[in-house]
């Protein structure tokens, strides 16, 4: 039959490709893989430019301490598009951290006697609210205003 013969012929077709595939794959390992006494060649990488106080300048550092129940600032004042970086130390004796309200801007947490950081810039001047987002701590007074003006 002519269709029987038409799908034995793409089953061999199809079956040679499998194969051809299967060698050109195990080829192309074995160009890469070293054989011994091939020395891998390896790219140095480039050390970064570090142009002296480019990039560091324009980065404001404000630090913040936080204990039970309270930040030592409760308000901080930043300039609209300008480069923060926060620290939060913590002094108290349980976890906290520091979150920008509705802004997407928060610390990791800071465990009792270390400290966190985040670098942010809010592009919007307003009022903002930061808070500590641990259990009720914002209730019981680690809650704070961002000031951000033009
Ligand atoms: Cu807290």
């Amino acid at each position: 039959m002519q269709g029987k013969g038409l799908w034995l012929g793409v089953g061999s077709l199809v079956a040679v490709l499998l194969v051809a595939g299967y060698f050109l794959g195990v080829g192309r390992e074995k160009t890469q893989s070293p054989t011994g006494n091939i020395t891998p060649i390896v790219t140095p990488t480039p050390t970064p430019e570090v142009i002296p106080g480019e990039g560091e300048e324009d980065v404001r550092e404000i630090t913040i301490e936080a204990d039970e129940f309270s930040y030592s600032t409760e308000e901080i004042s930043v300039k609209k598009g300008e480069k923060i970086k926060l620290t939060l130390v913590n002094n108290g004796n349980m976890p906290h951290d520091f979150v920008v309200e509705d802004m997407n801007v928060s610390t990791s947490l800071a465990g009792p006697g270390k400290s966190v950081s985040v670098e942010f810039t809010i592009n919007e001047a307003g009022t903002y609210t930061f808070y500590c987002s641990v259990g009720n701590h914002r209730g019981l007074g680690l809650e704070g205003t961002l000031e951000v003006t033009e």
